[in-house]
Formats: structure tokens, C-alpha cells, sequence
């Protein structure tokens, strides 16, 4: 739909998971010189956007709705909860699952809003959780993993210097074998695995066909379980660009 929100239907509700907004990130960029407009009002549009188009019961936030760590800015505690307010208008239930960039969420969204831990929740067959830790238990009984965290995009680059970045979703398998042992118990056999591109602006995008980065890559690509160069790589409006091994550039994973 070429929006980076994933849309799926599951115990008789529609559910939308949106990740990676990364909200008051243009606070940090405010400290090195880089003056920028608050985010919120245009994710916000943007979300009203496509809770507009899917209608769902559900809006799940997939980790790291804000941005600074370890302490917040004025700014998050002064517009994090209107923002929350005005999506609670138009959905159900809105929930967060913890990323790394949540530390202190609790305590700046609205009664209305569910916050649930890094290792996320399963609904039906996807297990939801950021991706900067292990998956809880309660998710190998799903059969997709559904991520974000890596901010994964694609970048290409012309002779003369040019230089394009895209967002990108991945998806792959997941050799459950491969994972540390004491890991293993109630996770046998393979399970597929979704990597959802940021939602925020200002996210740069990780460029999967670089240089590889070990802190965004998360515990399930760094064991080895699932591996980035065989992800198949999709622009945002379905396009498949194929698999991240086989992308122009010089992807460079260890694989564990
Ligand atoms: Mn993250």
C-alpha cells in the first residue's frame, strides 16, 4: 500500500503495526546544528492516513515511538500524549511493544494505551516484538516473526556520485536450529520472518547492501538463525528487488 505499515487480520480483528518513528529525533539533530520542525504532526497525518485506509481494531506500535535515550526531551513529554490521544479517537486499542528507544514510555502515553515488553506478544500466527532482544518464549508458537529495529533499506549508488536510499521490507526464514542452545526449547523446526522498514522521516534507513551493522541487526541475525543476505528485499510499493546477497553493492554479513 506504500506505506511502511504491515496489516494483518487475526482472531476476528484487523491489526496494524507501524515501527520506528523515532519521534523527537529532531531534537537530537537540533543539538548538532540541524534545525527541524516537530515530527509529530506529519506522522500523525500520515497514521491517520492509513488507519483511514485499513480501519483496524488493532495499532500496534512495533518499538522505538520515540527517540532519545536515556532521558527524554521536554518535547516528547509535552506532545507524545496528545499524539496518542488523537489516534485513540480513531482506533480501538492501540498498544506499544517496547524497543530500545522506550525506556521511559510508560509513563508519557495515555490510560488508554497497553505497553507490553521487548520480548512482544503473539496474535494468531505472528509473533510481534522490536528485534533488539530475544523473542519471549510465547512467540516460537507462531509460525511468522515479524520485526523491525534494523530500519532496513536499499542504497544505490550512479558513477557520478549519486546516491538513493529506499526503504525496504524483508522477508526470509528462520532456521530455528541455528539458534544458541539453551535458546532452542519450544522453538524447533523453521518459522518465517518479516522485517518491517521505520516509519519515521527522519530515519535514515540502514542500507542492507552496505556495510553491515552489528547493533541493528538484533539477536536472531546475529546468532545466524535468520540471515540478511539471504532476505528478500521489497520496495515500499511491492516491487521486489531480490535477495539482499544478490543487491548491488557490497553486502557483507558474517552470518553469525
Ligand atoms: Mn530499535
Amino acid at each position: 500500500m506504500g506505506f511502511p505499515a504491515l496489516s494483518l487480520s487475526a482472531e476476528n480483528e484487523r491489526v496494524l503495526v507501524v515501527a520506528d518513528l523515532h519521534l523527537g529525533m529532531e531534537g537530537e539533530l537540533a543539538e548538532r546544528g540541524i534545525s527541524l520542525p516537530s515530527q509529530i504532526p506529519s506522522a500523525r497525518r500520515r497514521l491517520e492516513e492509513v488507519v483511514g485506509r485499513e480501519e483496524p481494531d488493532r495499532l500496534i506500535f512495533l518499538g522505538d515511538v520515540k527517540h532519545s535515550v536515556p532521558a527524554s526531551t521536554w518535547r516528547e513529554w509535552a506532545e507524545l500524549p496528545p499524539f496518542f490521544e488523537a489516534l485513540l479517537r480513531r482506533v480501538k486499542r492501540v498498544e506499544v511493544v517496547k524497543g530500545n528507544h522506550d525506556g521511559d514510555i510508560e509513563g508519557m502515553v495515555p490510560r488508554g494505551v497497553r505497553v507490553h515488553g521487548a520480548g512482544g506478544i503473539r496474535i494468531g500466527e505472528a509473533g510481534l516484538l522490536h528485534g533488539h532482544t530475544w523473542p519471549s518464549g510465547e512467540l516460537w508458537r507462531a509460525e511468522v516473526l515479524v520485526c523491525a529495529h534494523s530500519h532496513p533499506a536499499v542504497e544505490f549508488r550512479d558513477p557520478l556520485g549519486g546516491r538513493v536510499v529506499a526503504p525496504v521490507w524483508l522477508r526470509g526464514r528462520l532456521d530455528t536450529s541455528l539458534l544458541p542452545p539453551e535458546r532452542r526449547k519450544g522453538a524447533e523446526g523453521h518459522r518465517r520472518v518479516i522485517v518491517l522498514p521505520a516509519f519515521g522521516e527522519l530515519v535514515g534507513g540502514y542500507a542492507v547492501n552496505g556495510p553491515s551493522s552489528e547493533e541493528l541487526l538484533g539477536p536472531l541475525f546475529r546468532c545466524g538463525a535468520a540471515r540478511m543476505e539471504e532476505m528478500e528485499a521489497f520496495l515500499l510499493d511491492g516491487t521486489y528487488l531480490g535477495r539482499v546477497g544478490e543487491l548491488p553493492g557490497k553486502p557483507n554479513y558474517s552470518g553469525g
